[in-house]
């Protein structure tokens, strides 16, 4: 997205500073947006689906991007309903202006899953990676690497997969594609990696996960140990609210998983999303934990608090923070490490009004009041705004401003 959003920028101050221009035509957009359109009436059939991917961050008819790194953009779509089970990718370059159409590709399918734009093969140049598949129901897709050498896209993968992690996990300079894999059936789960080597993208190892899930709900590539070791995070749905997370690791040969698959790890009975709970750049794995005072409520009762732990690279576990969050009034509360899990919660009905009490003193550690913004508001006097939405007014008594900045609007 970065990529885009400068070549963007670059177009505006590149047309800002031919200067002698009039009025009207520096209000107009930039010639390669403006003609997009027309060059999509020529070159596509007029009864042709243009598709959007249907995840990540490319998620537009069309891409306009300076995919060889030359200085002009090209424009690349897709769109199927032409050829039977076939989506047709096309590669457009503005010349002087007009779009002309410099390659064309296929891939197998009828609606684009998810689109990228990375160099995979380590030339420099921006490769193009796209997802591809029947229906949108269906936990199988298809994966097409098209390797762009500036002159001639060649398609140098296809594979079933289920999710994708592009990320150089051992930090050899190396793009590491790795693939998830689960068939409709679930009787079959793995994790492959591909490197490009020789023309080729590479088969380099391949570890089967647990089968019989349910799918995954979420997947993270970044640090994992506080000493800066990669890998990738996954999260397990396997029951209506369970689930459970693993760590893969690769070193350039071998996919190792952290922990035993067949243990269903890191089992958590509601399922809270893995993430970078305090921004150190490190991901956590997340739990549910039941706040005290909670433990013989109804499930749907109870207020799940999130808490975070990070791998300490061997065996165990490291606890890191907790959050309270609630989706429907849509914000999460980050607690301070200093109150580690000694916090339980009062809250009123629907929990629309919530206390956080230490479990140690049972002091007020802080507390959110949610006000729809229809309500009259005096009997708010005296309470802090934390934030105000088109719904909500959101209101603490707790006069600490670094507490304040832990609360944040979902
Ligand atoms: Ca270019
Ligand atoms: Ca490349
Ligand atoms: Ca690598
Ligand atoms: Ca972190």
């Amino acid at each position: 997205m970065r990529y885009i959003i400068v070549i963007i920028i670059l177009v505006f101050i590149s047309s800002g500073c031919q200067g002698f221009q009039t009025n009207e035509s520096l209000m107009k957009p930039p010639a390669p947006f403006f003609n997009i359109k027309e060059a999509i009436q020529a070159f596509v059939p007029s009864n042709a689906t243009i598709l959007e991917a249907n995840t990540g961050e490319f998620l537009d008819p069309f891409t306009i991007i300076d995919l060889d790194g030359n200085g002009t953009l090209e424009a690349i779509l897709f769109y199927s309903g032409i050829k039977e089970g076939i989506v047709q990718g096309l590669l457009l370059e503005e010349i002087n202006g007009k779009w002309e159409v410099a390659q064309t590709f296929e891939g197998d399918g009828n609606t684009l899953y998810e689109l990228d734009f990375i160099d995979v093969t380590n030339d420099g140049l921006l490769d193009i990676i796209a997802g591809f598949s029947f229906t949108n129901q269906y936990f199988e897709r298809g994966l097409s690497v098209f390797h762009n050498s500036g002159n001639e896209i060649r398609n140098i993968l296809n594979t079933s997969y289920t999710h994708k992690v592009l990320d150089d996990l051992n930090e050899d300079g190396v793009q590491d594609l790795v693939l998830f894999f689960l068939n409709e059936a679930h009787s079959w789960n793995e994790a492959f990696v591909y490197n490009y080597d020789n023309d080729e993208m590479l088969l380099i190892d391949a570890i089967p996960l647990r089968s019989y899930i349910m799918g995954y709900y979420n997947l993270l590539t970044g640090y994992v140990t506080e000493d800066l070791q990669k890998g990738i995070v996954f999260d397990i749905a396997n029951g209506q609210h369970s689930g459970y997370t693993n760590i893969l690791l690769f070193d350039g040969i071998s996919l190792t998983s952290v922990f035993n698959e067949e243990d269903e790890p890191n089992g958590k009975s509601f399922r809270i999303y893995s993430e970078d709970l305090n921004d150190d750049g490190i991901i956590e794995i997340g739990f549910p934990r039941v706040p005290d005072g909670y433990e013989n409520q109804e499930e749907w009762f109870i207020p799940y608090l999130g808490s975070y732990y990070r791998w300490d690279g061997e065996v165990g576990l490291q606890f890191v923070a907790e959050r309270y969050a609630s989706f429907s009034l849509n914000y999460s509360f980050d607690f301070p490490w200093e109150w580690q899990q000694n916090v339980t919660i009062e809250g009123s009905l629907n929990f629309q009004d919530v206390k956080f009490i230490s479990t140690v003193d049972q002091s007020l550690l802080f507390d959110i009041y949610v006000v729809p913004v229809t309500e009259k508001e005096e009997k708010m006097e005296g309470k802090i705004e934390l934030a105000r939405t088109n719904h909500y007014v959101y209101y603490t008594t707790i006069d600490d401003k670094q507490l304040h900045k832990k609360f944040k609007l979902l």
